[in-house]
């Protein structure tokens, strides 16, 4: 079994990262479909990355969330492909389980959005800009994991949130996303 950087033995590629505030996310659209930050620390690897790693098969994605008072909860989600950057690389999530609850779903089908880019729902506002992050906004978000990381459990929509966890704007410590090719 080949083993990498970002690439644990179980097979999963981790291709989001966030545990300390060390790297911007309030990045436009060249950098969210190229990648940016380190592979050993926070991260995103990039949307044509993940289209790549997506497009074949049948693929499981799975999200590890961390709070500020060492709770730990996850989301696995049976079915996740990212489409192509000609689609705006399109998230498709579905068979849900998990322990955090269902964050994705409302994103399920929607485009992704940069404070450059705005493919949202919502007509009267760029989601990424007013949210000061990236991500597969609807109108806007009930997950916010490439929003602004504070030092705290901050209560501020801006900010990393997992909505039918911690609540609707409550600040995590730690997220991971990651997926792998179902057998
Ligand atoms: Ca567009
Ligand atoms: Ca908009």
């Amino acid at each position: 079994v080949y083993c990498d950087m970002k690439t644990d033995c179980s097979g999963w590629t981790v291709f989001q990262r966030r545990q300390d505030g060390s790297v911007d996310f309030y990045r436009n659209w060249t950098d969210y479909e190229n990648g940016f930050g380190e592979l050993t620390g926070e991260f995103w690897l990039g949307l044509s990355k993940i289209h790549r790693l997506t497009k074949e098969g049948s693929n499981t994605q799975r999200v590890d969330l961390g709070d500020f008072e060492g709770n730990t909860a996850y989301a696995n989600y049976s079915t996740f492909n990212v489409s192509d950057g000609s689609t705006e690389y399109i998230l498709t999530v579905g068979g849900y389980s998990g322990t955090a609850g269902d964050s994705l779903a409302y994103h399920n089908g929607m485009r992704f959005s940069t404070r450059d880019n705005d493919n949202d729902n919502h007509e009267s506002l760029n989601c990424a800009q007013h949210y000061t992050g990236a991500w597969w906004y609807n109108t806007c978000a009930y997950s916010h994991l490439n929003g602004l990381y504070f030092n705290t459990a901050n209560d501020d929509y801006r900010g990393t949130y997992w909505r039918h966890w911690k609540g609707a704007t409550i600040s995590l410590k730690f997220s991971e996303m990651k997926t792998r090719r179902n057998n």
